[in-house]
């Protein structure tokens, strides 16, 4: 819900910069009218439904399913990247999951395809943070092989898995939590980032600085960190964190629904504005759904 939400509140800004959304909207704080209409999702959540759905289906990743599963989801109004759209092309057509990612770029996408979706991965696996890394990783080479693609997938999985872990009434201790994530993370553009998103978090910066910094694009290593950082420095709120998402311009459904994922991870549907929440979308599969599939991962978890 929290990667739904993200989605929704960004989805009218994407593209625009910082600066344009601050003097030309101010603090980000309704669902505005969008696209497809006010409170709609894009693909963000569209191929997070999907991967909830396999997981609800089998306990696991399952990755022929995965890629069967978002290629019959797929609606091309959510607006897709242009990787993405290969990919899933190519599944479509019938090649095996383990060569579709190719059909994007040589090395694989390295977009942020794979984390902005991942959120079920690192909810229900965030006991075993081994086993979380093993899923993610599979989950994400379905559309996105190339490694830094992977390595975003899999730090923001871990990233929902701690804020998980979390005890969702006090604050998360954000140099605590970054070092956490740094032990998992190998490739050193990423932990160079976490290392600067918490020089960043020591004191205000207005969200330009944050996007200049940190990133605000639609790659995985210029908008994964970003995420982290808004759900960090806002933490325990989820509306402030998830605002301060879109505020940094660029990618703003996708920093938007990571940066839900994470905040949603450590508090709680509850913690979600219930205005928010009432303007979602809720057809065939809405916000009604969601909140189901959130029920049936949590009954898989207890098990
Ligand atoms: O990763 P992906 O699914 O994109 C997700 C984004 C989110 O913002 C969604 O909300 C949606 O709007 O799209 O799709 P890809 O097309 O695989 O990756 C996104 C973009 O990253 C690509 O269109 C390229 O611009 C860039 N990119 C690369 N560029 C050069 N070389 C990704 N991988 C490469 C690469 O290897
Ligand atoms: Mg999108
Ligand atoms: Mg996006």
């Amino acid at each position: 819900m929290g990667t739904f939400t993200g989605d929704a509140l960004g989805m009218p800004f994407e593209g625009l910069s910082a600066g344009k959304i601050a003097r030309g909207f101010g603090r980000i704080e309704d669902m505005v009218e969008a696209r497809l209409g006010a409170g709609t999702y894009t693909d963000d959540t569209e191929m997070m439904i999907g991967l909830a759905e396999i997981l609800a289906e089998h306990g696991h990743v399952q990755p022929q399913a995965l890629a069967g599963r978002l290629v019959y989801n797929f609606n091309g109004d959510r607006g897709y990247g242009g990787g993405s759209l290969k990919v899933l092309r190519a599944l479509k057509e019938g090649v095996p999951w383990d060569q579709a990612p190719k059909a994007a770029f040589a090395e694989g996408s390295m977009g942020n395809g794979a984390a902005m979706r991942i959120a079920p991965v690192g909810v229900l696996n965030h006991h075993d943070l081994e086993q979380l890394e093993k899923e993610a990783e599979i989950s994400a080479k379905v559309t996105h092989t190339h490694p830094l693609g992977v390595e975003g997938a899999k730090l923001q999985a871990l990233a929902v898995g701690l804020a998980a872990k979390e005890d969702s009434k006090e604050r998360v201790d954000s140099a605590r939590f970054l070092e956490e994530l740094k032990i998992y993370t190998k490739e050193t553009s990423f932990n160079n980032a976490l290392n600067c998103a918490d020089r960043l978090l020591a004191r205000y910066h207005d969200p330009e600085t944050i996007a200049n910094e940190l990133g605000n694009e639609v790659t995985a290593l210029r908008s994964v960190p970003a995420s982290i950082y808004c759900f960090l420095k806002f933490n325990g709120d989820f509306k402030k964190s998830v605002s301060e998402a879109v505020s940094l311009g660029g990618d703003t459904d996708t920093i938007g629904a990571m940066t839900g994922a994470l905040a949603g991870a450590h508090l709680g549907v509850n913690a979600i504005p219930a205005e928010w929440l009432d303007a979602l979308e809720n057809g065939e599969k809405g916000r009604d759904y969601v909140m189901e599939l959130g029920r049936r991962l949590y009954k898989i978890w207890e098990q």
